[in-house]
């Protein structure tokens, strides 16, 4: 298993817009619950823009780079690069990926996908890993398209034998390992650990 396998098993997203206590509280406490990567999604309803998104992100960073966790940014190539990330995602109708990988060869490189077409449509040779989903329903994403449910993980698996995939969208302690059997290499989540009694516990039960 390559390193990005591994990164990939617990991945947790979250922008100031999905908490309701300190993001940088709820940082550490998944971290110390054992995430093994994090995306700074600072998008939809109530987020920050400009200098405050700057600061978060850089709190944000700062405690992820303290604990050796490594540190994507969604979305906004400036912003992944005056933070140093280790990382950046994007959707299908985001930045776009040929670009990116030319102007950034050193940044972990992740794209979203939602159905056969988009992945077809897909320049999967330049990208680190995908982001499947949303596998369940989800309320977290405005915009998220159909849920595609875990035997769409098997199928890319089968397809894509090597290609390393993180499954989102409704993600639980419930349904985490339907789609890790899937074939998924890891679940990104955001709510099942944003609105956490016990963060830390969760994490682990993940
Ligand atoms: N992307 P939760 S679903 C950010 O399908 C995001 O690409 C999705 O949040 C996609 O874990 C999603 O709370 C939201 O369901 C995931």
């Amino acid at each position: 298993m390559t390193s990005i396998h591994k990164i990939l098993r617990k991945y947790f997203i979250m922008g100031s817009q999905n908490c309701s206590m300190p993001p940088g509280e709820i940082l550490k406490e998944a971290i110390a619950g054992g995430i093994t990567a994090f995306q700074f999604r600072e998008k939809g309803l109530g987020s920050l823009s400009g200098e405050a998104k700057l600061e978060l992100g850089k709190e944000l960073r700062n405690i992820c780079k303290e604990n050796q966790i490594p540190f994507f940014v969604n979305d906004d190539i400036e912003l992944a690069e005056s933070l140093q990330a280790d990382g950046i995602h994007v959707g299908q109708d985001d930045l776009d990926v040929e670009e990116i990988r030319l102007r950034y060869p050193d940044f972990i490189l992740g794209l979203s996908v939602s159905n056969s077409a988009e992945v077809n449509a897909s320049p999967l040779h330049l990208v680190d890993y995908i982001g499947a989903g949303p596998i369940f329903a989800t309320t977290t994403k405005d915009d998220a398209k159909q849920a595609v449910g875990t035997d769409w993980i098997a199928s890319l698996r089968k397809d894509f034998p090597e290609l390393p995939i993180v499954g989102i969208g409704g993600i639980n302690t419930e349904n985490a390992n339907k789609v890790i059997k899937a074939g998924a290499d890891g679940v990104a989540v955001i709510s099942v650990i944003t609105s956490a009694k016990d963060i830390k516990k969760t994490v682990k039960s993940l």
